[in-house]
């Protein structure tokens, strides 16, 4: 460009904002006085991308030039990305620049930032996790590739409109979507439907071909995945579903204008929707179809690279690792095995052991209701030449568990991977334990149990194939990104190689003791509450004192998470202010926020629970403005993004066993949240690394829930006998909540009183209880202080680099790959 800066590449302010004003003259046609803030907005992305794809394509000319090693390939049906363009800006290390760069147009970055909407492609802590996954395997510099479906909407909006969810359709894409590139050239097709027949081919060979009955377009679209402070740049490839023949001209001439786009509406359907749900599956065909189709589209991809660099079919494997996040993706057993089979006539054997060895499966959860299965008519109907696939992999599993087990019939019925039971289906897990290597849970805890109930049975035959991996998060994302003034904070004094090196955090320890390190820690804190405080006035029009205990929940809506059983502590609090206001208690916001699955009514009656809740207490004039109850709408990434680093305490209080492993807990304790949790999945391990001291434990454990059920566990009883409990549960009942509507909250108390199957009245107390300890050391801000520091200095564990660490060196056998300084 005229003034000398290198427009595409430079990092200085001066390139920056010459880039940024090309843009927006050559490529949207607007002068920067009359650009929108959505121009701007897309005009600075560009610019970013620019820098991303030029280390993209410096990344993919070093693994050409690699002879071997694998690249991993991280199947998921959810990716939940979160805000592109300060994660980015960090990740380049131009954070200061753009903002330097804008300036100079009177353009406010935070302006820029705050104008993004992200893509919520998924529900929560999987697709989440995916995503820290993706960030980590770029910064630790594995070679590395996200699949998943390009969602045309992805997780609703919520909006709580008279206390209660109301969802609203995400429409991501509507103002443009600057991050991503279509590749229409690399579409692929996929086949669903019709049926196979038997041929021989010229060698006389016993072969099957599949005559679909319908094919569908698979067109990528490339994200770049940036390392921090690396070369290293990634790849998130997308697939979204397009008619082949997107018109049928033939019904057209004939005036069926209807009949002519239906295929096109058909085909596109696939891609249009992100299921809402992340527990009960509902064994829909459509969802079927997403998760073959993006499969297929993925394995299609890897094979034709493999091949195009010499690779040949009995190889793949060593080139490939590829990992089932959860059962989604499992359908890609059967389609390696169609593919090596039918299209490059492997042998069984061969054919087995290369997709043995290509994939591993992560568990995600212990819910029996979340396990995946589909019936066989349906899965047969879609994709009858992956269920004679099946038939035969489930053939010779059997065969195996009679040789290891001889007589044991009963074992071969709960190891097939075919449920006979009622409609005949199709079992994904089971499936996915046949095809991969290796089977891991997400927390010490969760893959113990793993091991001892789900799968028992797998790994008495196969207990090489087990492993643990802790889930983690990038500190990048959630901390330098989202807490600035705790980043700067930890710089000055453990010095700035902590995002990357997350154990240095260590060197905080000796702080702790330091009053005025100490005073600094809570002024980051403080700052970080008021600002939450501003946005939620602004949401809520509920004012918050940021001087209070923020004590927060955010996560998906569940029964087994228990925001009731901390809704009945709000109403045990409330009830003691009623009695006497002048009590004594610690000021406290409670903060709740999370999406509830549409269908699921138990878990949208809790959110109506909470607003009820707020409602009664809010204004109060007894409470005195000591307690706030606020519903923060619209859960998401960017909303975490405020949220977890404005809390104090952090509410991690589901049923012991039933969370696989969380990471919402390590987000609120890497910004310095003092926890209070139930020995239940990652809590155990966090527990175990900042110190008993350091921690609010409450509640049963796993295996004292287990024989509290056993033992015939009487909610009904707790109740009768504990006088505050049952007051708080009549306040609920009577109407008081609901306009003296006795009828509104029945269901969920008599769910409560009869079979609690979360054991929320079992642990009632005991959570009450601990709340009274957290309260009573709030009240020392020299000791929440320390034990906050000692939180943050003892975190390292939790960073997503040490899972993917872990991955790579139990999972995948695969090492980093540096990427050459000039391309
Ligand atoms: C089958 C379909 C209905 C379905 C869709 C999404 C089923 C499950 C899901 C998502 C599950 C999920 O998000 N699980 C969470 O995974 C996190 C990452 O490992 C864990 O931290 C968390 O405990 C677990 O609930």
């Amino acid at each position: 460009s005229e003034s000398g800066h290198d427009v595409r590449t430079g990092l200085d302010a001066a390139s920056l904002s010459q880039a940024v004003c090309d843009y927006l003259y050559y490529f949207q046609g607007r002068h920067p006085a009359t650009a929108s803030r959505n121009d701007f907005y897309l005009a600075t992305a560009y610019a970013v991308r620019d820098r991303l794809f030029q280390r993209g394509v410096q990344s993919l000319d070093a693994l050409l030039h690699r002879p071997d090693g694998r690249t991993v390939a991280y199947l998921s049906a959810e990716f939940l990305m979160g805000p592109q363009l300060a994660a980015n800006l960090v990740n380049l290390g131009i954070h200061d620049a753009m903002r330097e760069a804008l300036w100079r147009m009177d353009i406010r970055l935070e302006d820029m930032i705050e104008h993004e909407v992200e893509p919520g492609l998924g529900n929560g802590g999987l697709g989440r996790l995916a995503a820290c996954y993706l960030d980590s395997l770029a910064t630790l510099e594995i070679p590395a590739i996200g699949y998943g479906i390009r969602y045309e909407f992805g997780i609703f909006s919520q909006q709580i409109r008279d206390g209660w969810q109301v969802e609203l359709t995400d429409k991501w894409l509507h103002l443009g979507y600057p991050w991503e590139l279509a590749r229409p050239e690399r579409a692929v097709a996929v086949r669903f439907g019709g049926y196979t027949e038997p041929y021989t081919d010229e060698d006389g060979r016993y072969r099957v071909r599949w005559i679909p009955g319908e094919i569908v377009k698979g067109v990528p679209h490339d994200t770049p995945i940036l390392g921090y402070r690396v070369k290293t740049c990634n790849l998130l490839r997308l697939w979204r579903a397009e008619a082949v023949q997107t018109f049928d001209f033939s019904a057209f001439n004939i005036g069926d204008y209807a009949r002519a786009v239906e295929e096109q509406v058909t085909s596109e359907t696939i891609s249009k929707v992100l299921y809402p749900n992340d527990a009960s599956p509902q064994g829909k065909a459509l969802r079927l179809k997403q998760q073959y189709f993006f499969v297929a589209c993925a394995i299609q991809d890897m094979l034709r690279a493999h091949l195009r660099f010499g690779g040949r079919p009995e190889t793949f494997h060593k080139r490939w690792a590829a990992q089932l996040n959860d059962t989604h993706p499992t359908v890609a057993v059967p389609e390696l095995m169609r593919l090596l089979l039918d299209d490059h006539g492997l042998e069984w054997e061969e054919a087995w052991d290369v997709t043995q060895k290509t994939f591993g499966y992560t568990n995600h959860t212990l819910l029996p209701e979340a396990l995946e299965t589909w019936p066989i008519d349906l899965f047969g109907a879609l994709l009858p030449r992956h269920l004679e696939i099946v038939f035969e992999i489930n053939r010779r599993l059997c065969d195996g568990i009679r040789r290891v087990y001889p007589g044991d019939e009963d074992r071969v019925r709960r190891m097939s991977l075919i449920e006979e039971q009622g409609r005949r289906s199709l079992r994904m897990a089971n499936l996915a334990c046949v095809g991969s290597h290796a089977i891991n849970g997400v927390a010490a805890l969760h893959t113990e149990l793993l091991k001892s109930q789900v799968l028992s049975d797998w790994v008495a035959m196969f207990p090489e194939r087990f492993c643990n991996v802790t889930n983690g998060v990038t500190p990048r994302r959630f901390v330098v990104v989202a807490n600035p003034g705790l980043s700067g904070l930890l710089d000055r004094t453990t010095g700035d190689d902590w995002p990357v090196h997350l154990d240095a955090l260590r060197r905080l320890e000796p702080h702790a003791e330091d009053a005025e390190f100490r005073r600094r820690w809570r002024e980051v804190k403080r700052e970080n509450k008021r600002q939450l405080a501003a946005v939620i006035r602004d949401r809520t029009g509920i004012a918050v004192d940021p001087d209070s205990l923020f004590d927060i929940q955010v996560k998906r809506i569940h029964e087994y998470k228990r925001q009731h059983l901390n809704v009945l502590h709000i109403l045990t609090l409330y009830r003691r202010l009623k009695q006497n206001p002048d009590l004594d208690v610690v000021p406290r916001t409670f903060v709740f926020g999370g999406k509830a699955a549409p269908g699921y009514h138990v878990a949208k009656l809790i959110i109506k629970l909470i607003t009820a809740t707020g409602d009664l207490v809010n204004d109060d004039p007894d409470v005195r403005g000591r307690l706030k109850v606020v519903f923060f709408p619209n859960f998401s990434v960017k909303n975490g993004e405020m949220i977890y680093p404005a809390a104090d305490l952090s509410e991690q209080i589901s049923t012991a066993g039933q969370e696989a492993s969380g990471t919402g807990n390590m987000k609120f304790s890497l910004n310095g949240a003092l926890t209070i949790g139930t020995l239940d999945g990652a809590n155990i391990e966090i527990r175990d690394e900042v110190g008993a001291d350091n921690f609010f434990l409450f509640g049963l454990t796993a295996d004292e829930v287990r024989s509290a059920k056993a033992g015939g566990y009487h909610p009904r009883g707790v109740y009768e006998q504990n006088e505050e409990l049952r007051a708080v549960v009549d306040l609920i009942a009577s109407g008081a909540l609901a306009g003296g509507d006795a009828a509104l909250f029945r269901s969920l108390v008599d769910g409560l009183l009869w079979h609690d199957p979360f054991m929320v009245l079992a642990d009632y107390q005991s959570y009450v209880d601990c709340q009274t300890r957290v309260a009573a050391l709030w009240r020392d801000p020299d000791a929440w202080s320390r034990m906050s520091i000692l939180n943050v200095a003892r975190m390292g564990k939790f960073s997503s680099d040490r899972s993917i660490r872990d991955y790579c060196e139990r999972v995948w056998h695969v090492g980093p790959l540096g990427v050459p300084t000039e391309g």
